[in-house]
């Protein structure tokens, strides 16, 4: 097999790179010293979480100069997300710490003002001097997440030589991916962006990209973006989910509740068993599915380094599905069996290592908030939300809320935040708050979900996943009033959950509340709905889907 060198600086969810790698053909080699940089034909740089990081860690331990001499010296070099970054020469992530200057200018942050940041989810990369460079095609949509960008300016990196391919989120048009010579970088991730990430990914490793740039140069100022006519491009963002759990036969189950109960209605009272939650996983990316998440739905009570069943799953689900995946349940710090601590970042760099590219985190959530409100709203860097997108990026972290209907009969009747329910109480209640719940709604805390989502915000949460308890497999539509609160409160993206029951309720969401993407289960366990036929009724209305390119 031929062979690609990959950089290994930092821990990095880089598990779904090294499958998408070994898809194409190409073995992974690994780089860990400055001096194996000169082993290395081809060479990749992956870029995981925070510029300053990155960079610091690159140049702490010497691999500045070995790069620089890699892409001097003419040999194929590819850097993602973050690796794309390191070209220019600073950041405002980190301004003190400079980049590799390879690409003049500083990377800045999205605007949040009117949308959520990170931008997360699939977006173009279109070039229109080089249409088809490194397989980009100009109708497909890739992958992003990150909160600092370069912005693009017409002709600006053109008349440099630079092929540049663009996205534009809300009103600002970004550079998505950038080619020179020997040099490509795409700010999008090819090995989370489906087949047609993969194509792109292909062209730099066996070089057919770099050889058709070099037949057809980019054609300098004229033929660049125009960035004021440049149209949004960022699709509506349709997700499976697949709660897991033991059955009573002792396998992992994909499985779904009522209301969070997993059991079935009749004696016996078994788990319901839906499927195996690898298969499940490859069906829903077959039929479109922009993410998938699991949910280790018993988690809290079981130790999760035992659960290898769970990371085994993660591992075979990476091998064939290139889109983003997510993991929940029992990320928090734990007691091994045998007694040893093992912290909530020790558990998510298991699941990382192991294909996961976002952790959720529910319960634990939860207790941190309360925390923080009870300490004075100071951070102290200790909770596992802030550990983990430390070292792995906001954009890794999810937290999964879980919350409850709380009526109550006037709008100021509590001291949490109400909303003018559509579904009134028992007693006619017009108000209600919703309150959060732990291990799986079993407790319900006097906390609300605006409280819960401004602290995970502020302790470095990158997204927020949107149960409602109320909802839960009820088939009959997303709690748009708890969605449109949570959006209010808040400028990371929101996942809105529970209640789908058909391709209807996803355009209705989309259509009354800004949530940046929406998920569903049971229907789509069922069968009673493809993800496809869901996309297919959203394009139908107008909104924009990413097509499945088989
Ligand atoms: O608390 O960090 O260990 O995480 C546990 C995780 O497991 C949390 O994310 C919590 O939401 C989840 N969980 C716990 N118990 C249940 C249960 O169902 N008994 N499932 C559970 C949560 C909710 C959604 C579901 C949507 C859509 N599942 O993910 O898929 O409601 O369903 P629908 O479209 O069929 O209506 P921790």
């Amino acid at each position: 097999m031929p062979k690609v060198h990959l950089l290994d600086y930092v821990a990095g969810n880089v598990r779904s790179l090294v499958n998408a790698i070994e898809k194409s053909g190409y073995e992974v080699e690994w780089v860990r010293s400055p001096e194996e940089v000169a082993n290395a034909e081809k060479l990749i740089l992956p870029g995981v979480g925070h510029f300053g990081h990155c960079l610091s860690q690159l140049s702490s331990a010497g691999y500045l100069p070995a790069l620089r001499a890699h892409i001097d010296a003419g040999k194929p070099f590819m850097g993602i997300c973050v690796g794309l970054q390191a070209l220019f020469s600073t950041s405002a992530e980190n301004p003190s710490c400079p980049g590799l200057c390879v690409l003049p200018g500083a990377l800045d942050r999205f605007d949040d003002s009117v949308k959520a940041v990170p931008h997360i989810g699939w977006n173009n990369a279109s070039c229109p001097t080089n249409p088809t460079l490194y397989g980009l095609r100009p109708d497909s949509k890739y992958y992003y997440v990150h909160s600092y960008k370069y912005p693009y300016r017409k002709g600006e990196l053109e008349q440099l030589g630079w092929a540049v391919a663009t996205g534009t989120y809300g009103s600002e048009t970004f550079v998505g991916a950038v080619a020179k010579g020997n040099v490509l970088a795409t700010q999008f991730h090819p090995e989370k962006s489906g087949v047609a990430g993969l194509r792109v990914l292909r062209a730099f490793l066996d070089g057919s990209g770099a050889k058709a740039l070099s037949e057809k140069p980019p054609k300098g100022v004229d033929g660049g973006v125009d960035e004021m006519i440049a149209q949004e491009g960022l699709t509506r963002r349709v997700i499976a989910c697949l709660d897991v759990r033991t059955n009573d036969q002792g396998d992992l189950v994909v499985t779904k509740g009522d209301q969070y109960d997993v059991r079935e209605k009749s004696d016996d009272r078994s788990v319901r068993n839906l499927g195996k939650p690898v298969e499940m996983a490859k069906k829903y990316y077959e039929q479109g599915a922009d993410e998938v998440t699991f949910l280790n739905i018993t988690s809290f009570r079981d130790c999760p380094v035992a659960d290898l069943p769970m990371l085994e799953i993660l591992r075979k689900t990476s091998e064939t599905v290139f889109v983003p995946l997510t993991i929940g349940g029992g990320i928090r710090d734990t007691v091994d069996v045998d007694g040893t601590k093992v912290s909530a970042l020790e558990i998510a760099t298991m699941y990382f290592k192991s294909g996961a590219d976002k952790v959720s985190i529910g319960s634990d959530a939860v207790i941190a908030a309360e925390e923080y409100y009870r300490g004075g709203k100071v951070l102290y860097g200790n909770t596992a939300i802030e550990q983990i997108s430390k070292a792995y990026g906001n954009q890794a972290v999810v937290v999964s809320v879980d919350p409850k209907r709380v009526y109550v009969p006037k709008q100021d009747a509590t001291r949490h935040a109400t909303v003018k329910t559509k579904s009134p109480g028992p007693k006619g209640e017009e108000y209600c708050w919703y309150a959060c719940t732990i291990k799986g709604g079993r407790e319900t805390r006097d906390l609300d979900v605006v409280e819960l989502t401004q602290a995970v915000e502020a302790m470095g949460a990158g997204e927020i996943l949107l149960n409602c308890i109320d909802k839960d497999g009820t088939n009959s539509g997303f709690d748009l009033g708890l969605i449109t609160q949570v959006k209010e409160a808040i400028r990371i993206p929101v996942i809105a959950s529970s209640g789908a029951g058909n391709p209807g309720h996803f355009f209705e969401v989309f259509q009354e509340t800004t949530t940046d993407a929406a998920l569903g289960a049971g229907m789509f366990h069922r069968g009673e709905y493809t993800v496809q036929q869901v996309k297919d009724h959203l394009g139908e209305k107008g909104l924009a889907v990413r097509k499945f390119e088989g």
